[in-house]
């Protein structure tokens, strides 16, 4: 078995007590967190309420600053948003009672090798180094109407009939993360200049990812990441951490933390947002620490289009100043490469494009 495919059997609450973590777990010396917390990176939470409302002057200024963060770093954080707290409430109460399970009932869920949905701890993922210091539970969500239960549905085929209303409830969250990710696409529509319904219309049916990431507490912080730096491949995402804190991302050449609130949903460019955009709007590296006292929960959305859709840029945002700068593609091709030949980092979008030319998988030369 390759080295990098070796799998070992981890249980977060006996490792989260140890004074020693596996070298797996250790990050070079420029990658480690930093010893001190780093700045807070200072964006303005954008207000969602007037745009919501459909009041001109709000959507205008919602337009500015989303144009204003993409073009710089692809990260802003929208409150008044109009999701119900109690539901955000639930499906963290319900990931704390999923990740709570021991072992073996978290493994009913284990992710297979090559797929994205399931459980994984960092011992059963495809990696031997630079571990992340955290277990995930992935699945599919899909906007369109065959799919209406899809979430619920995958809950009771892997995890039984106990995991029935946690299901529903992620199923519901899904939901909720799909209407507001179609109103930021309205928005970036509007500040991309393309209209409202441009990116609208192109996620209608996405074929998106839900992750409930969970870091245990650990003993060395200083040496080890949640989450390393990387951006995301997807579309958009949109995340929901917990009280606890731990979210850095990268802007000005240096890590800013993301202060949590627990009323914002922090958004982010992927990087197919980024080829859609023709690299108008960037994707934005981020990371997560942890810390030694207290577990840490967070919940990310990650829009994907449909798989059929080709993932190419409207005209007007191609010009001769701003000519092509990825050759069309779909998602499941970028998926398939962060699946099976690339772990996702800051030059993911980069790699899969020569990967793409090499194989020469190319559909439409761009
Ligand atoms: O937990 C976080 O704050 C970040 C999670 C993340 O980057 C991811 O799941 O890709």
């Amino acid at each position: 078995m390759p080295s990098q495919l070796k799998s070992f059997s981890f249980d977060a609450s006996i490792l989260q007590h140890q004074s020693n973590i596996p070298p797996q777990f250790i990050w070079a010396d420029h990658e480690k967190p930093c010893t001190e917390p780093p700045p807070r990176l200072d964006v303005p939470p954008i207000d969602l309420g007037g745009f919501l409302s459909g009041d001109p002057e709000s959507v205008a200024n919602a337009a500015r600053l989303v144009d204003q963060a993409c073009r710089k770093h692809g990260f802003f954080l929208v409150v008044n948003h109009g999701i119900d707290m109690k539901l955000i409430e639930e499906a963290h109460r319900g990931t704390n009672y999923f990740f709570g399970m021991p072992l073996e009932e978290k493994e009913r869920a284990l992710r297979k090798p090559g797929d994205h949905c399931g459980y994984a701890s960092s011992f059963t993922n495809r990696f031997s180094s630079k571990l992340p210091w955290k277990e995930t539970l992935s699945f599919r969500y899909s906007a369109e109407s065959r799919f209406s239960d899809i979430v619920g549905k995958y809950f009771l085929d892997v995890m039984g009939e106990d995991y029935a209303a946690f299901g529903r409830v992620c199923q519901e969250y899904c939901e909720a993360m799909n209407s507001l990710s179609l109103n930021v696409m309205e928005i970036l529509g509007i500040s991309l200049g393309v209209g409202p319904s441009y990116f609208r219309e192109f996620f209608q049916g996405n074929d998106s990812i839900m992750r409930l990431n969970y870091y245990p507490p650990c003993q060395k912080p200083d040496l080890a990441l949640g989450t390393g730096p990387h951006c995301d491949p997807t579309s958009l995402t949109i995340l929901h951490q917990d009280h606890v804190g731990g979210l850095q991302v990268f802007v000005d050449d240096k890590w800013h933390s993301i202060t949590p609130n627990p009323q914002a949903f922090v958004v982010n460019i992927g990087d197919t947002f980024m080829a859609l955009s023709n690299g108008i709007y960037k994707g934005c590296l981020h990371r997560a620490v942890v810390n030694s006292t207290t577990p840490r929960k967070s919940l990310a959305f990650f829009l994907c289009p449909r798989m059929d859709k080709i993932v190419t840029p409207p005209k007007e945002l191609v010009c001769e100043g701003n000519p092509r700068i990825y050759p069309d593609f779909t998602w499941p091709a970028l998926l398939e490469f962060t699946q099976k030949h690339y772990r996702s980092d800051m030059k993911t979008l980069e790699a899969f494009v020569n990967w793409l030319r090499q194989k020469n998988h190319i559909q439409v030369e761009g």
